[in-house]
């Protein structure tokens, strides 16, 4: 059944072979689009249409060239967010909106009337401090805060909406018609603005419902840093577009993308943020059509005032001899910054939500309210993940398993990628070099503590004789061409259809696939992996499926498109769910995302190459992500293309050692890459750098009950933890892991010395190995050598690690605590541990966990418990602590357990780095006790 070596390689070539993806300019709707030039708008609202409720204002708004009517819908939402929705007033037939990514209906307050006159109607929030502005003609809305415009909405006039309308062919006159809101197109715009067909190289889209796209503008005033709209190999603050290519949001199969690029990868979530030092502002973009989005920013300046009339009188008068003669006043005028953001999708309706902040962490709350909060992971996958294309056979997958343990490495997850199945058919085994997967996960990685993933494409290898296929087929469960027929294009297993997940009765059907009967070979340490779920199709337009695909609910592809991997990853974790009968978290990691995609699991950043290059621009890359909501991201550890240089290898490592997710992968291509193959001191340094990952897991997974929790981003750009600094803004080469670490990943080579900006005039720093106190702030220099990268702890944080590390996470849960307390100017710290079972849902169900609050003050360090309603049995004990910073040698420490008695504690103190360390204070962690320095 296994397809032949010679397809194989033809296809592998076909992967490669992605030169042809679209730039702006190529694309129809942005053409028709960027017709429209930024000025007065073509909508008049008719504000004797309001209609206010509970819940909602509603109005209409009319296109003064070709009168077509849509009605604009405004809430306001609990928690200061604001949604504007604008669709047809009457369409032809209803327009796509987005399902399943608002995890809600979202609650919503009354607006009332406070003003209105022909001309103008202001809305009163329930947030007293806030209005809305809403013009008549021409149309556009603002957002007012305190008599501050914060935001406003088609003050460039780029409202812009295509309304459904009848193909050509039923039409009595199309040329005299106006084709969109905008301008009367000639018979030549019809080709050239691709209404009803578009072509791109030979592949024609034929569009069923003619042109449909739909844009709006956005100022933002005072703003000059924006972030978001992820996913791009670029910078951390989104660029000025005006003399380049918007940001395309469209998800595709980007084989060694191109950094600094504004073209669409694997994933995207239409989510901005602009800050400024007193306000961080969001927009999310419902929408999961193709999707551009360009960025205007005018920076802060001083002009030259012109004298107003009072001060050219004064001239006047001065010349008469009235006044005492003195310079004339010209004064210099301090004119705000601005951004002007523009989006543009190619389908679907206009449905945005203004996030108003005003603090970062109040966005992260927002967004998340609306699509969700990180999923929290099983601890395993917190654990460092070994992954190649491919682990050849079984006797492999043993080796490098047993390489681990030989080189005292610890890891958690052995990887098998495509190769691993029956000729590319997912759900089953090569029967040659995995015949026995049951002896492979139950004899050797469970025994051992550790788990599999494996790799579970969206494309199925059309096979009658395969039961999924078949299954699927006669189900009618794939996704149909434009004729009705079911899509095929090639893919690895050759000619394969692609299930529709948008379709919710597939999403079931895919997830009791992962039933233990069904899935042959399968066990409890399985889990999985959604690759090429753009989807990739080899012969496709871009790589991709075709727009004029047809979806469940007769939708096109082009409505659904970058939903497509997220429906995936939806329906693989409810797979892993429910063959647990419910009880287990499930681990999915996927390569295409959309908003929302947080509450599946993972992603990654795909095919990078192993070029120094993309060791730096993964950070704001993953940056970026996290504030998109998803925390748990990563990049491939050492680059997937090319084989890295020992040095990168390593410095990959140091950094991935410290990220969300950490895997190394590799192309099959490259050369072998496992850990120990560089030498002894390079193994050294990678497995210092896994081995430090472990002992910090009880830090790392308390910042993911945050993420779980209070949507928190685990990684984090400097800026979010100091807003108001302005030197923060644009840090994209340094980190902040939780709000206690600080990490400057080093990705150039040879490097002897770092400058790290550390922030804060009110901070102190910590060397986060070496406990030395960091003199200075501001951009510090940091000596470096190969052995590790610079990481600092923030002063007024505690950190809790482990004392030891095992083989894997499962080996290290009776292992003991140790505290980091870094002591702040006002000599006070404050940290928390979360603590569960690491791998059901019985925190949430039953809650059993353990959320234990430490502080630091006045010399009295206390752990107490954060969450009442928790409770979870662990033997642990807080065996060590060390206080950095503290500038005394105490004379005793005692420690007083609740109802107990006081109990004396070793210590040793370090006077010259001023450490003290506490020694074997046994005390459980799950329970209240003090310390008292003397
Ligand atoms: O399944 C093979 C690879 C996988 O290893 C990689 O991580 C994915 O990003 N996959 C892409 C398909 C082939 C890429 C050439």
């Amino acid at each position: 059944m296994a397809s032949s070596n010679r397809e194989e390689i033809s296809i592998q070539d076909e992967a490669v072979d992605k030169s042809k993806f679209k730039t702006c300019k190529q694309i129809a709707f942005y053409r028709r689009q960027k017709r429209l030039c930024p000025g007065k708008s073509l909508y008049r609202a008719l504000l004797d249409t309001v209609e206010l409720s509970n819940s909602y204002v509603k109005f209409e708004i009319v296109n003064e060239e070709c009168k077509v009517t849509l009605l604009v819908e405004i809430y306001e939402i609990e928690g200061n967010i604001f949604r504007l929705k604008i669709n047809e007033k009457t369409p032809l037939k209803p327009r796509y909106e987005v399902p399943n990514v608002l995890i809600k209906e979202p609650a919503c307050l009354r607006l009332t009337v406070s003003q209105k006159d022909t001309n103008k109607l202001v809305l009163a929030c329930a947030n007293e401090e806030q209005q809305l502005h809403i013009t008549a003609n021409p149309f556009q809305i603002q957002l007012v805060s305190k008599d501050e415009t914060i935001l406003s909405m088609n003050s460039n006039g780029l409202l812009y909406f295509e309304h459904f309308r009848l193909p050509p062919q039923f039409r009595k006159s199309t040329l005299q018609e106006k084709e969109d809101g905008s301008a009367k197109p000639s018979k030549e715009d019809q080709e050239d603005f691709g209404l009803w067909e578009e072509k791109f190289g030979h592949f024609l889209d034929i569009k069923a419902n003619g042109p449909s796209s739909i844009g709006l503008d956005f100022s933002l005033h005072g703003f000059e840093h924006v972030y978001g709209i992820p996913q791009h190999a670029e910078t951390l603050l989104l660029k000025n577009t005006s003399h380049s290519d918007a940001y395309r949001l469209y998800n595709l199969d980007v084989f060694g993308y191109k950094i600094h690029s504004k073209m669409g990868i694997y994933g995207s979530v239409p989510l901005l943020l602009a800050h400024k030092p007193d306000r961080t502002i969001g927009i999310f973009w419902l929408n999961s059509s193709e999707t551009l989005v360009e960025i205007a920013t005018k920076a802060a300046m001083e002009v030259n005032a012109l004298p107003d009339f009072g001060s050219c009188m004064n001239v006047l008068l001065q010349c008469l001899g009235v006044l005492p003669s003195r310079a004339p006043d010209i004064s210099k005028q301090r004119v705000l910054p601005q951004t002007d953001v523009r989006w543009m999708s190619e389908s679907g309706i206009i449905d945005t939500f203004i996030l108003m902040g005003p603090l970062p962490f109040d966005i992260f709350k927002q967004y998340a309210q609306l699509t969700g909060t990180q999923a929290l992971p099983p601890l395993f996958s917190l654990g460092y993940h070994q992954c190649r294309w491919n682990y050849k056979d079984e006797e492999d997958v043993e080796d490098v398993d047993a390489g681990f343990d030989v080189s005292d490495i610890p890891y958690d997850v052995m990887w098998l990628d495509i190769e691993h199945t029956d000729g590319k058919r997912y759900f089953t085994w090569d029967k040659e070099k995995f015949g026995n997967p049951e002896r492979l996960q139950k004899q050797i990685l469970m025994k051992k503590k550790r788990k599999l993933v494996v790799i579970l494409d969206p494309h199925i290898k059309v096979d009658p004789l395969y039961t999924i296929y078949s299954e699927a087929k006669e189900k009618g469960y794939y996704v149909k061409d434009h004729k009705g027929k079911d899509f095929e294009g090639i893919c690895w297993p050759g000619l394969s259809s692609y299930l529709d997940f948008t379709n919710p009765e597939v999403r079931e059907w895919y997830a009791d696939q992962f039933a233990f009967e069904t899935y042959k070979g399968s066990s409890e340490i399985l889990f999985a992996w959604n690759d090429m779920n753009e989807p990739s199709v080899f012969r496709g337009v871009e790589l991709t499926m075709q727009k004029d695909a047809v979806h469940y609910g007769k939708w096109e592809h082009r409505e659904v498109h970058n939903l497509y991997g997220f429906y995936q990853q939806m329906a693989t974790a409810e797979g892993l769910i429910r063959r647990s009968g419910g009880l287990e978290r499930p681990f999915v990691l996927t390569r295409s995302f959309f908003a929302g995609s947080q509450k599946y699991g993972a992603v990654w950043t795909g095919d990078n190459r192993a070029d120094w290059r993309y060791l730096k621009i993964s950070i704001p890359m993953l940056l970026t992500i996290s504030m998109a909501g998803i925390s748990f991201c990563g990049a491939d550890v050492g680059g997937f293309i090319g084989d890295p240089e020992p040095e990168l290898l390593v410095r990959w490592y140091q950094a991935g050692a410290l990220q969300p997710f950490f895997r190394g992968h590799a192309n099959m291509q490259t050369k072998r890459r496992e850990p120990w193959l560089f030498g002894e001191e390079n193994t050294q340094i990678i497995r210092d750098a896994i081995k430090e990952r472990y002992a910090l897991l009880p830090y790392l997974y308390s910042l993911f009950y945050r993420s779980h929790t209070v949507s928190e981003p685990v990684m984090r750009p400097v800026w979010v933890e100091f807003p108001k600094e302005l030197e923060t803004f644009g840090i994209e080469d340094e980190y902040m892991l939780g709000n206690a670490l600080l990490v400057y990943p080093v990705s150039e080579p040879k490097v002897t010395a770092v400058n790290v900006f550390l922030p804060g005039p009110q901070e102190i720093w910590y060397d986060f190995r070496k406990f030395l106190c960091l003199e200075g702030q501001g951009i510090v220099k940091i000596p470096v050598t190969l052995s590790n990268i610079p990481v600092m702890q923030r002063g007024g944080t505690i950190i809790p690690l482990k004392t030891s590390v095992g083989k894997s996470t499962e080996w290290m849960v009776d292992v003991p605590y140790e505290l980091h307390i870094a002591l702040d100017t006002k000599e006070s710290a404050a940290g928390e541990l979360y603590l569960d079972d690491g791998h059901s849902f019985q925190y949430v169900r039953e809650k059993q966990f353990l959320l234990r609050k430490f502080t630091f003050h006045n010399n009295v360090f206390s752990s107490r418990c954060a969450d009442e309603n928790g409770q979870f049995h662990t033997k642990c004990v807080v065996e060590q602590i060390l206080i950095l910073g503290i500038k005394k040698k105490p004379s005793s420490v005692l420690a007083s357990i609740h109802d107990g008695k006081d109990k004396a504690v070793a210590f040793t103190y370090d006077a010259k780095n001023s450490v003290l360390t506490l020694q074997k204070i046994s005390l459980n962690v799950g329970i209240d006790w003090v310390l008292r320095i003397k």
